[in-house]
């Protein structure tokens, strides 16, 4: 039998998941796990490269862990797990570190955002963050990662990393290929179309919420920034409805040209209404089995422990092998 290919995703615990991370790339972390060995993180460590309140930072770790498992992401398929309960992330990361040209790192959009956003806190973990990542996904000889469009340019990163120790040192790591979904890659602002949605917006009718309620998806739907026409298109002309086609039609699963046969001859009105009861159809059960997973806490932590065996048996395999190639004397 031809063994499983591996898959490695991660997403931050620096907020309240939206809608474009669930239909970039959670939705596709749990629909992958049939069919691949998949090993899912919440990178914790990642998240500390801006500013967090520690007690908001463990309490959203835990939603976050809820909120996988609420999305169907199943400890029995998956290895799920928290970055920082497997030092083996924080070691490769300065091996790569030392294989990392810093001009390939400042010329990252992620970065580029993020120290305009945080002026005031422009610390070398931002700069890093990439080397994290790479650190991540290579230690699991990871063959696919899904993630949204935003994340692309990391991935090349992480790639060009892999080749770069594998022929300085000898073949090691997996080179990872970016699994990118074709619809929802990048789910845009509600408020400023041609701009990514993000968790961290200031302006909260500019994202949809995981745990947002229904009277209040409905409220930011009908606020969504359209234009001035009538028409419904999904075209480049259009960020806003393009927006709400791709969201609607995610929520459905039927495709673009589908969702606008259905809105032939209908209004904004129309299309911003029932693209809100299709991300509500989609969230409700989704919110409720979080919450119930959130009050059985003893399961959680079941998950977690496990979860990080698991993961610290592969990540320490790899890392022995790269402190070996590097030239570190063994312990023993
Ligand atoms: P922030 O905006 O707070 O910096 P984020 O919303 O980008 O964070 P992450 O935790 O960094 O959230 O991303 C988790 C996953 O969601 C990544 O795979 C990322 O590519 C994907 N993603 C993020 N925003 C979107 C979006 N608007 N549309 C589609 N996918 C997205
Ligand atoms: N950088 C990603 C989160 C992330 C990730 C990863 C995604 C960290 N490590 C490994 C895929 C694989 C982000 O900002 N969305």
């Amino acid at each position: 039998m031809e063994e499983k290919k591996t898959i490695f995703s991660g997403v931050q615990p620096s907020g309240t998941p939206s809608i474009g991370n669930y239909l970039g790339a959670i939705k596709n972390m749990s629909a992958m796990q049939d069919g691949y060995r998949s090993i899912y993180c919440i990178v914790d460590m990642h998240a500390i490269s801006v500013r967090q309140e520690p007690a908001e930072l463990r309490e959203k770790t835990m939603k976050l862990l809820a909120l996988y498992l609420a999305c169907g992401i199943d400890p029995a398929k998956s290895v799920i797990f928290v970055q920082s309960h497997v030092s083996a992330h924080a070691e490769l990361a300065w091996v790569l570190n030392t294989l990392t040209y810093v001009g390939e790192l400042n010329r990252m959009t992620q970065y580029k955002d993020k120290i305009a956003k945080h002026s005031d806190n422009i610390n070398a973990g931002l700069l890093n963050y990439p080397i994290l990542m790479a650190s991540d996904i290579l230690l699991y000889n990871t063959d696919i990662v899904p993630v949204g469009q935003d994340q692309k340019q990391h991935l090349e990163l992480s790639r060009t990393l892999a080749e770069r120790f594998n022929s300085r040192y000898s073949p090691t790591f997996t080179v990872p290929e970016p699994f990118i979904p074709k619809v929802g890659a990048k789910i845009m602002s509600l408020s400023e179309p041609t701009k990514k949605m993000s968790k961290s917006d200031e302006n909260e009718n500019a994202f949809i919420s995981m745990t947002d309620d229904e009277a209040t998806i409905m409220r930011k739907l009908k606020r969504a920034v359209t234009d001035s026409d009538t028409e419904i298109k999904y075209t480049s002309s259009k960020p806003g409805v393009s927006n709400l086609l791709t969201i609607y039609s995610l929520c459905e699963g039927i495709t673009i040209k589908q969702a606008e046969e259905r809105f032939c001859g209908c209004g904004y009105e129309e299309l911003k209404e029932k693209t809100a009861e299709s991300v509500i159809k989609i969230l409700k059960p989704i919110q409720q089995r979080q919450k119930e997973i959130l009050l059985d806490k003893e399961y959680m932590r079941v998950v977690l422990t496990e979860g990080a065996q698991k993961a610290e048996n592969i990540a320490r395999k790899t890392l022995s092998k790269v402190y070996r190639k590097v030239g570190f004397v063994s312990r023993t």
